[in-house]
């Protein structure tokens, strides 16, 4: 960190401009409250001439450069250490006027300060220890997170639930290591404090832990994205009237004639509090030409990459093209990473009249298309019991909700309990892999009988990488990349 940017007093909106009743300008740094008392016409000092304490609020009628009225504010006055940033802080809450806000940014830069970098109040919250750097990270999250389950991760970032599972691992290790490196101390006399089925054992637990949390990205990142949900099956067996009916609004094309959809379309929809991405597909057919062969190789990819695949079939069609589509799909499906879910579409061609009952020639034509279905799933995986299979009419809307139902459920069992602690950052993820790698080669080392110097060093490396996520190891590279996406005033 260069030292000389912590002595400047930064300022900048830290609310959207032109929405809103109020906005609120920040501000921090050692002369903080200074400049503001100085823009604010001297409210900020008590009869005394003191500045007044910390965590106080006080009206002041500010005045232009001219001297002509401004606005009528109140400015919130923290004192270091007790501020977001660690600093002393002023926030002023003016008029939500993008004109008010640009004139007080004027008259605070025009008395000392200077407009803020993105994220410089929070990387300075960050260098001064109020919060580690997954902590800092997890401030983007909050503001970005929409719905409850990506919120609830967020959350939990911030208030170090992550952060404190990361340094009780660090400190396991760093114990570990004190221990075999006094060794080394007492090479002479060949002394062995640390002992090496227990070193192994605590290795071989936290690698496990580290790998696990590293794992979890996967769902920790469909939390925050969006689970990816692919819409796939033939032409016309309903894909895009599917995609709209979830949506509640006509965004896919709908047509009778087949091959409709080559591109893909990506909308995200919130179910029960979590995210998903739907993504509707080029139908899948053997006689496609040129155009519509390249969605359909996108097809293949995006099931490749998506964690639930919806087969759509349409059950009017004849079971050979059932068959054949079914086949495409599920030589795509990796079945131990990925959920396949069968909906057969357009029961209400088989509706019986009276009301929500099945007719018996809808159950029996169900029931033949499971025997063929069946006879093309691998080996172990069972249709119903491993594969969700969900009558449906997306014409109709009808069985929809419980399609919603099973999938709320299946994002809800990816989450697992609701207080573990899943990785949301890329970031995060790679130091956790590294982190595993590392005590690979430990236990290795210590299973070949390595000397304790090498088997340390691995060890030692762990450690950095654990504390690359939380920020005791950082370098400038890495603050700026960071800090980079935030916006200013954040
Ligand atoms: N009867 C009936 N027709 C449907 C249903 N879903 C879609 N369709 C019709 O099937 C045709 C193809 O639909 P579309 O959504 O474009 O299929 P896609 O090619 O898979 O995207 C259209 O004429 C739809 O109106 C359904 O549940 N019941
Ligand atoms: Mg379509």
């Amino acid at each position: 960190m260069r030292q000389n940017k912590l002595n400047d007093t930064i300022c900048a909106p830290a609310t959207v401009p032109g929405t809103g009743a109020i906005s609120v300008i920040r501000l921090s740094g050692p002369d903080a409250i200074c400049i503001a008392d100085k823009v604010l016409g001297g409210t900020l000092k008590g009869p005394d001439g003191n500045i007044v304490p910390g965590n106080t609020v006080k009206f002041a009628r500010a005045a232009d450069s001219e001297g002509r009225p401004l606005d009528d504010v109140l400015a919130a006055v923290f004192r270091a250490p007790h501020s977001y940033t660690g600093e002393d802080s002023v926030e002023i809450s003016c008029h939500a006027s993008p004109y008010i806000a640009e004139q007080f940014l004027m008259l605070l830069v025009a008395a000392g300060a200077r407009l803020a970098e993105p994220g410089e109040f929070t990387r300075r919250a960050f260098v001064n220890g109020k919060m580690d750097l997954a902590q800092a990270e997890s401030v983007a999250d909050i503001i970005a997170a929409g719905n409850e389950a990506s919120h609830r991760l967020a959350m939990m970032q911030m208030r170090g639930g992550f952060s404190s599972e990361l340094k009780k691992m660090r400190d396991e290790l760093l114990q570990l290591v004190t221990l075999m490196e006094l060794e080394l101390d007492f090479s002479e006399e060949d002394v062995q404090f640390a002992d090496r089925t227990a070193l192994t054992a605590l290795a071989v637990r936290i690698r496990d832990h580290a790998r696990r949390l590293a794992e979890s990205f996967r769902a920790g990142n469909a939390v925050k994205n969006g689970l990816p949900t692919v819409i796939t099956g033939a032409t016309n067996a309903g894909k895009s009237t599917l995609l709209n009916t979830l949506l509640g609004e006509e965004r896919a094309i709908v047509s009778e004639q087949h091959g409709t959809t080559r591109d893909t379309i990506e909308e995200c929809l919130n179910i029960d509090g979590m995210l998903f991405r739907f993504i509707d597909t080029a139908g899948l057919r053997e006689s496609a030409g040129n155009i519509e062969k390249k969605g359909i190789e996108r097809t293949f990819e995006k099931i490749g990459s998506a964690s639930v695949v919806l087969a759509v079939m349409d059950i009017s069609s004849p079971f050979r093209r059932l068959s054949e589509s079914f086949k495409a799909i599920v030589g795509h499906v990796d079945f131990k990473a990925q959920k396949l879910m069968l909906l057969m579409n357009k029961a209400d061609l088989y509706a019986s009249g009276d009301e929500g009952g099945f007719s018996s020639e809808l159950m029996d034509r169900l029931a033949r298309i499971y025997d063929r279905l069946q006879a093309l799933l691998p080996e172990g995986v069972r249709i119903v019991k491993d594969v969700p299979v969900i009558p449906l009419s997306a014409k109709m809307s009808f069985g929809t909700d419980e399609l919603r139902g099973v999938l709320a459920d299946y994002m809800r069992s990816m989450l697992g309990d609701p207080d573990s602690v899943l990785v949301t950052n890329v970031r995060h993820a790679d130091a956790l892999r590294a982190t595993a790698e590392a005590l690979d080669r430990t236990i290795k080392g210590l299973s070949d009988g390595l000397p304790t110097d090498l088997v340390s060093q691995d060890i030692r490396e762990a450690i950095h990488h654990l504390g690359e996520i939380t920020g005791e190891i950082s370098t400038e590279e890495v603050l700026g990349e960071v800090f980079k996406g935030f916006c200013v005033g954040k």
